[in-house]
């Protein structure tokens, strides 16, 4: 950020706003393989709804803003275009046709001229991740939601923006989707905002965000820093162990925070100081938050024990810590209270009681 707008972001009164789109709703797959069984495909369409009821009914609703678009450079600046472009070929399949990765490359030494979607394996990692006629629209609209809220702060004054993205985003790697993400919205916003201020993203879902470590593994522009599940007994099971802490240039820029056992309020706060003083040390001006709600206490696929109220703290500890903090939706699956934590992490935000 130049030096002038810096100074006057610091001193205008910040805006907040709350980023949706309709076109995230198109996306609702029914079900998924799980360990060999299929089930109910928890990322859906719903969970966006519940939060914007939510937002409503608490009183929020002035906040609340469709995103805007943008430009497709600014997700093949992060990811293989071939992989858009294979995700985007999914517009061609019928109303109720769905493409599950089947086939999985053991070895990159070739690639199909022409990737088609029975070649989908090769640019997913698990089974659980599907594509059907709207899922590119709906990555696409929540991408957009990310770098709507990337520019109001860097370009329109405002300090806290919370996007409703789904699907979601901090599963998807350079050319592989997985985890229910396409599209990794927390690094296309970051990629745009790390040239102009010191950016870090802190990952809260409580699955550990292999996509986002391994687009900035090497690059000591973007910190990254997780808490989530111990990779040994949780997806994605391959990367988030503690070991992990960035190569090359990057090296001392990558921090997880993996944790076993019963995690409560009080557990996850002392690791969460610990997260917030790695990224002061850092000197984060702009803070883009993976926020997961499924280290809640009632979601069925975190095992952590967080309640609502602690939401609110978490916002609130953000807000006293840094300057501009970019959050975008990640998981959260219990539909009954996810409206609920979701404001009440808003509310901190703002610093409302
Ligand atoms: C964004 C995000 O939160 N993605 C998570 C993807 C997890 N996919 C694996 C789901 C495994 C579900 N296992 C159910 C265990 C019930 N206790
Ligand atoms: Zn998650």
């Amino acid at each position: 950020m130049k030096n002038e707008n810096k100074i006057l972001a610091q001193t205008a009164a910040g805006r907040a706003v709350v980023l949706y789109s309709e076109d995230e709703k198109l996306h609702n797959p029914n079900r998924e393989w799980n360990f060999g069984r299929m089930m109910p495909y928890p990322e859906k369409e719903e969970r966006g709804e519940t939060i914007i009821r939510a937002v409503h009914n608490h009183g929020y609703a002035g906040y609340l803003r469709k995103t805007r678009k943008f430009n497709i450079s600014y997700i093949n600046a992060v990811h293989d275009s071939a992989m858009v472009q294979h995700i985007k070929e999914c517009m061609n399949l019928g109303e109720n046709e769905t493409v599950y990765p089947h086939i999985f490359p053991y070895k990159r030494f070739t690639r199909p001229k022409k990737v088609n979607l029975r070649a989908a394996g090769y640019f997913c990692f698990d089974v659980g991740t599907q594509i059907r006629k709207y899922t590119y629209k709906a990555a696409k609209a929540a991408a957009d939601i990310a770098l709507d809220g990337a520019f109001r702060i860097r370009d329109e004054h405002n300090d806290t923006v919370f996007g409703l993205c789904r699907p979601p985003g901090h599963h998807a790697d350079y050319d592989v989707y997985g985890g229910y993400c396409y599209f990794n919205n927390a690094a296309i916003a970051a990629n745009v905002l790390a040239g102009e201020m010191r950016t870090a993203v802190l990952d809260l879902d409580f699955h550990h965000g292999n996509g986002t470590q391994g687009l900035f593994y090497d690059n000591p522009h973007v910190l990254y820093v997780s808490i989530h599940g111990d990779p040994r007994k949780t997806y994605p099971f391959f990367s988030g162990f503690e070991d992990e802490t960035g190569s090359r240039l990057g090296r001392g820029y990558n921090m997880n925070i993996p944790l076993t056992g019963s995690v409560d309020d009080e557990t996850y706060n002392r690791h969460f100081n610990h997260a917030l003083q790695k990224l002061t040390a850092y000197g984060t001006e702009m803070l883009v938050l993976s926020m997961g709600f499924d280290t809640y206490s009632g979601d069925p696929l975190g095992d952590f024990n967080l309640s609502s109220d602690f939401y609110q703290t978490i916002g609130y500890r953000i807000r006293q810590n840094f300057q501009n903090t970019l959050a975008l939706l990640e998981g959260g699956y219990d539909i009954d209270d996810l409206g609920l934590n979701a404001v009440k992490f808003f509310k901190g935000l703002l610093g409302h009681d």
